[in-house]
């Protein structure tokens, strides 16, 4: 999986050298781009901002200087071949040798006035080839931006991570950047693990866990789970699942019919 990123301020991204992602990269299984939008911006400041249309607080990201970035990204629509050598992942992709574009990339806004990002839209992103973040500052960008590749003919989204306002869309995106690449083909060590947690997936919050030692601190680890009735555990992990989910997510549960 190729992912590109634009934002004016790359540094943000460092911590995708670390960890699960980190490997990845270093496997070949993704190629991370980050990408400095003040690098197409043609002014002495480098300004990439002006003043709001119709008035109002703050500032809005220039449509031009997004414009020239994300053409040559687009432009460069370079595979990456190491993690397509990595994991035979030709079978998935066009075929290059024919001439054939190697992908459709999916351009991603990640804008507080987008539709809320889920799990199940991390799941069918993860088995995208190439994704393109934009991550805006101020105001957030010219609404023409996404509004023209959409017209050009690309998949265009523009999504929410929550509820709650941030300065920027960088943080957002490394949200979705962590939720995407451990479901992607290969990222995550240990494919079992996703597979469990597919297989658990009933749509309640999760039950508690504990390790050692059985007592600490005068609290005790439920009697149940040292006693290797599995059927047992499981029935009392079904239960505590639904509890946790009424007292913090009652909304998760399936409607009671009212009489
Ligand atoms: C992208 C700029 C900052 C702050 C004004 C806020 C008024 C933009 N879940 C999420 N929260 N925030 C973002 C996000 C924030 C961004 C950008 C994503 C680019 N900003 C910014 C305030 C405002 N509005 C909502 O009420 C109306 C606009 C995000 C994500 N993803």
């Amino acid at each position: 999986m190729r992912i590109d990123i634009v934002s004016i301020f790359p540094d943000y991204f460092a911590p995708l050298q670390l960890s699960l992602i980190g490997k990845a990269q270093a496997k070949g299984l993704l190629d991370v781009r980050v990408h400095d939008l003040r690098d197409w911006a043609t002014d002495g400041h480098k300004t990439v901002d002006d003043t709001p249309y119709g008035g109002g607080a703050g500032m809005v990201m220039l449509p031009e200087i997004w414009g020239r970035a994300l053409d040559s990204l687009l432009e460069d629509d370079s595979a990456p071949q190491a993690a397509i050598k990595a994991l035979g992942l030709s079978a998935n992709l066009p075929d290059v040798s024919k001439g054939e574009n190697w992908a459709e990339p999916l351009i991603i806004f990640t804008t507080p006035a987008g539709n809320v990002f889920t799990q199940s839209i991390a799941t069918k992103w993860a088995d995208e080839p190439w994704l393109i973040f934009c991550c805006g500052r101020y105001e957030g960008i010219d609404a023409r931006v996404p509004e023209y590749y959409r017209s050009a003919g690309y998949r265009v989204a523009e999504v929410s991570i929550g509820d709650y306002v941030l300065n920027g869309g960088e943080v957002a995106a490394l949200v979705m950047i962590e939720a995407i690449t451990r479901l992607a083909p290969g990222v995550i060590g240990n494919p079992a693990s996703l597979t469990e947690e597919s297989h658990n997936d009933d749509g309640l919050l999760e039950y508690p866990s504990y390790t050692k030692p059985p007592q600490w601190r005068g609290l005790a680890v439920p009697e149940i789970l040292l006693s290797g009735h599995h059927k047992k555990i499981e029935e009392w992990r079904h239960r505590a699942s639904l509890d946790r989910t009424e007292q913090y997510r009652p909304e998760l549960l399936p409607q009671r019919i009212e009489e």
